[in-house]
């Protein structure tokens, strides 16, 4: 319950922020997308990670109050970074709450136009699981996210229970593989496996593949050989302020 109050407490003291995380093609070696991912920088200065706030405010709603600021401050600042000529795409994180609010392509279509932002620079970032809980109702949002132009991925991909004909149903125009999956492909054969596999079947389903937890060198030329498109990981950057993000694409990369 203390959590809970202090949560409510944020969301009105406006105590969260955002960083980004770089997306890197692995054909140019540039940035052409970054993720949104929100922090919460409590009375006491402390900063919460999401892992840590995330389900409390998804079990008690204020996970959709929430989800409206992240999704108002990322288009706002995405509408400054296509401003100074940087064409990237930013991905927004929908918790399964979130997608299952009602209207939520109208709200998402109203935000859009206040901050004056074309919903093709957007991605969403979904779990198997939202997509699986319901999979028609899953057909008809996302088929309406698609239909303003925005882009849809599947988050943590390998680790929920995905059928592939529902896969192959929705329009899904990326895959994430799950970090854990990332971590030990040099490592454990039958992670190496699953990463192969992932990456075959999003290309045969003609999906963008994004590996996530990228953190060695060994682990990006492994990505690029067996012909994954995007990487995210530290080895590139770990989540940023905007002020370090407008940095790193000022230097062109
Ligand atoms: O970057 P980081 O370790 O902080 O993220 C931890 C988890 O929190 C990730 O699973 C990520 O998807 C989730 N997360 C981060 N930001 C958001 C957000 O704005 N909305 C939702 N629903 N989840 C988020
Ligand atoms: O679940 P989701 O993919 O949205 O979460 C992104 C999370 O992954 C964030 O918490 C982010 O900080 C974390 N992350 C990003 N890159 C790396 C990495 O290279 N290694 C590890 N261990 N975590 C990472
Ligand atoms: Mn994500
Ligand atoms: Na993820």
């Amino acid at each position: 319950l203390a959590v809970e109050n202090s949560l409510r407490k944020a969301v009105d003291l406006q105590e969260f922020f955002l960083h980004y995380q770089p997306k890197v093609d692995l054909g140019t070696g540039r940035i052409v997308g970054v993720e949104a991912l929100i922090r919460w920088r409590r009375e006491d200065g402390e900063i919460v990670s999401p892992v840590d706030f995330i389900p409390m405010a998804e079990d008690t709603g204020l996970i959709v109050e929430i989800g409206d600021w992240v999704f108002a401050q990322a288009c706002a600042d995405l509408g400054e970074i296509l401003g100074m000529g940087y064409g990237i795409k930013m991905s927004v994180n929908l918790s399964p709450r979130q997608f299952r609010q009602k209207d939520l392509v109208g709200k998402i279509r109203e935000t859009l136009e206040q901050a004056g932002i074309a919903p093709e620079g957007l991605i969403f970032e979904i779990t198997e699981g939202s997509v699986m809980e319901n999979e028609g109702k899953a057909l008809a949002l996302l088929g309406g996210l698609r239909e303003i132009g925005a882009g849809i991925s599947i988050d943590d991909f390998g680790t929920g229970y995905s059928s592939l004909y529902y896969l192959k149903q929705l329009p899904i125009g990326e895959l994430k593989i799950d970090r854990r999956f990332v971590k030990d492909i040099m490592g454990r054969g039958d992670n190496v496996a699953i990463v192969v596999a992932i990456i075959a079947m999003a290309k045969s389903l003609k999906m963008r593949v994004v590996a996530e937890g990228v953190e060695t060198v060994e682990q990006l030329q492994f990505l690029r050989r067996h012909g994954c498109d995007e990487m995210q990981g530290f080895l590139f950057s770990k989540p940023v302020a905007k002020e370090a993000l407008l940095e790193m694409l000022a230097l062109g990369v």
